[in-house]
């Protein structure tokens, strides 16, 4: 937080966004008529998962990266279930109340769901996977989280996960595409203010967790779409000159009127890049499935070289 708060331009990661809070305003962004990211992958899900299924013999283990309500998810637990009668799920997400509350919902509706939930980042959370996790294996990163990563983080990441997985294992990856400024301004900046105030929530949180002292009122969520990027930039603007004091790290943080933080860049892709990013980490394309509207994808990937 000192480190964004005294850089110029500001910035603060967004990982920080989900606090019990900022997960619940996650939640009901899912659910905003502009926020098309979610139903798009569900339709394409519930149109697809018999064909994900029969790729993998009895016994397979899921893996979900940035699980939250793992709603999607349970479409394959479902299937898997039906056919298998057994299922070992290892949801990771970075908040842990979250995570209790869909690993127990789950249960409720799946008793024999086998579940390994780990708390925490999940960059770092797969260094703590049991070394057996079973195999084979199909990991999940729905949601177009991939988004929230620069393109080269992106790569590199997808290069990690390549390195945990043998040929016969899969990656499902839920990515959202280029598309017109208007849909992609509108679904990040919707008329209910839902995504201001989970943008905003990063600063409640510095008030609750470090003693903050920002007036929320005094600053404006703003979304951009930048296409030459193929990104939108989330940001929150000051709107006086300011100065917010925060007790816990002993600073005062000086803005001028009109001073934005950055808080999230969220990318978007072409086909065209998916493919380029898949190959640049190690993976290839086995399968690619688009909503009716061609707005999001969901591409499943296969290892394209052996691992050394
Ligand atoms: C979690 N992540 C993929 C969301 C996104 O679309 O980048 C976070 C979000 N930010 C604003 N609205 C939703």
């Amino acid at each position: 937080m000192r480190a964004g708060l005294t850089a110029k331009p500001k910035r603060l990661p967004c990982r920080f966004f989900y606090d019990r809070e900022g997960s619940r305003f996650f939640e009901a962004i899912c659910e905003l008529p502009e926020y098309y990211l979610t139903r798009a992958e569900l339709e394409i899900l519930a149109g697809h998962v018999a064909e994900v299924v029969t790729r993998f013999p009895c016994g397979a283990t899921l893996i979900e990266l940035g699980s939250g309500s793992a709603a999607k998810t349970r479409l394959l637990i479902g299937r898997f279930l039906d056919r298998d009668g057994r299922l070992r799920y290892i949801p990771v997400d970075i908040s842990r109340t979250m995570l209790e509350a869909s690993a127990r919902a789950l249960l409720d509706d799946f008793p024999r769901l086998e579940i390994l939930a780990v708390a925490g980042e999940y960059q770092e959370a797969l260094a703590h996977l049991p070394a057996d996790v079973g195999r084979p294996k199909l990991i999940l990163w729905l949601g177009s989280n991939i988004g929230n990563l620069d393109r080269p983080e992106a790569v590199e990441f997808l290069r990690r996960l390549r390195d945990l997985t043998a040929s016969e294992d899969r990656l499902l990856v839920g990515i959202d595409l280029r598309k017109d400024r208007r849909v992609l301004e509108a679904a990040y900046d919707d008329a209910q203010g839902v995504t201001a105030q989970f943008n905003r929530n990063i600063l409640a949180r510095i008030n609750r967790e470090l003693g903050g002292e920002f007036d929320l009122r005094l600053f404006r969520h703003r979304a951009r779409y930048d296409a030459d990027a193929g990104r939108i930039e989330m940001y929150l603007v000051s709107e006086v000159p300011q100065t917010v004091r925060i007790a816990a790290l002993d600073l005062a943080v000086r803005f001028e009127d009109g001073e934005a933080i950055h808080t999230e860049n969220s990318y978007k892709y072409s086909l065209a890049e998916i493919d380029e990013t898949a190959a640049a980490a190690g993976w290839r394309v086995e399968c690619q499935w688009l909503d009716r509207e061609r707005r999001f994808s969901l591409n499943l990937f296969v290892t394209s070289e052996p691992r050394l």
